[in-house]
């Protein structure tokens, strides 16, 4: 892969970074994404299933759909793309903005991580908000379980369509988007909003933007540097060439 000198001198110059994710980092864990080739949503209309009157309607539809999910994410690991963005905190400011609720970067090592779509393995009552973080809910495979307080239905704690994003994590990715000097954006399609503004914001206030991706995407013509491909290849690939650079 071509990486250009005039990005690596970027780099060379660069304190803060921001990765900004989707789902295409993690599938090469074997983590389905939503959209695009394989994307889970080809089959199954998240309309359907990601947002809370689909849950009101077939809890037990969409409980056992991220039933099935769990299952998947808890049976794969962190890939070499998760594992280079830990490695880059070794020569740089590193902060992680996921849209993924996979834990993956949390796993690979990832120190300040914002997840701006909730975390697939938190649950709470959706009645009297009760946490069961710490629940193991796996014998409950096709029945969503009830609030052992009110007897409410429990939910996964992920942010769906028409939903607020948590406060916090967004205020705080936003901090992070004005003030870092390069963002990658990773994997993404980077069409769901507020989410998908992070890069623009990054942009506006001064950043390099990068995309790495299979294919294009609507960020791709704002972007300073794209690089198309597998991030699990990019990523480290990109970490090497810094590393080489710099002893220049
Ligand atoms: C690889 C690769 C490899 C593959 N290497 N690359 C402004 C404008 C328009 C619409 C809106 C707007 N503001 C709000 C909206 C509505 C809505 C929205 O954005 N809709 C658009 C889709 C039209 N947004 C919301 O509803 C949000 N809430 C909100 O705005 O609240 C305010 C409000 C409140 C009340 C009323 C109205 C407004 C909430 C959005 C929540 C999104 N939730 C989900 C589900 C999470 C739970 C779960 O996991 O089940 O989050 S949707 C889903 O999409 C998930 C993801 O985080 C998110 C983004 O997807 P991502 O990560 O980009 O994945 P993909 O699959 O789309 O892309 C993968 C990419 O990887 C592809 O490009 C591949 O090419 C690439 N790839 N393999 C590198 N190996
Ligand atoms: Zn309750």
């Amino acid at each position: 892969m071509d990486i250009p000198r005039s990005f690596l001198e970027e780099l060379k110059n660069s304190k803060k970074i921001v990765f900004f994710t989707g789902a295409g980092i993690s599938a090469e864990s074997g983590i389905p994404t939503f959209r695009g080739e394989g994307g889970i949503w080809n089959k199954l209309k998240p309309e359907e299933l990601a947002n809370f009157n689909a849950f009101l309607r077939n809890p037990d539809l969409v409980w056992e759909w991220y039933q099935y999910r769990r299952k998947i994410i808890n049976e794969t690991k962190p890939n070499p793309g998760h594992l280079a963005i830990v490695e880059f905190e070794n020569y740089f400011d590193v902060t992680v903005v996921t849209q993924n609720v996979d834990n993956l970067h949390r796993r690979a090592g990832s120190k300040k991580i914002y997840e701006l779509h909730g975390n697939i393995e938190k649950n709470y009552c959706i009645n009297c908000k009760k946490r069961f973080d710490d629940v193991d809910f796996s014998n409950f495979e096709k029945n969503v379980p009830k609030c052992d307080s009110c007897g409410g239905l429990i939910r996964p704690d992920v942010v769906w369509f028409g939903e607020f994003l948590p406060e916090d994590q967004f205020e705080a990715s936003e901090k992070a988007a004005r003030e870092c000097d390069i963002l990658f954006a990773v994997g993404t399609s980077a069409v769901v909003y507020p989410a998908a503004n992070i890069p623009y914001i990054a942009k506006r206030n001064g950043a390099v933007l990068v995309e790495i991706n299979l294919e294009r995407t609507d960020l791709s013509n704002y972007a300073n540097f794209s690089f198309l491909g597998k991030s699990g290849e990019i990523l480290p690939e990109i970490l090497r060439a810094f590393l080489n650079y710099r002893k220049l």
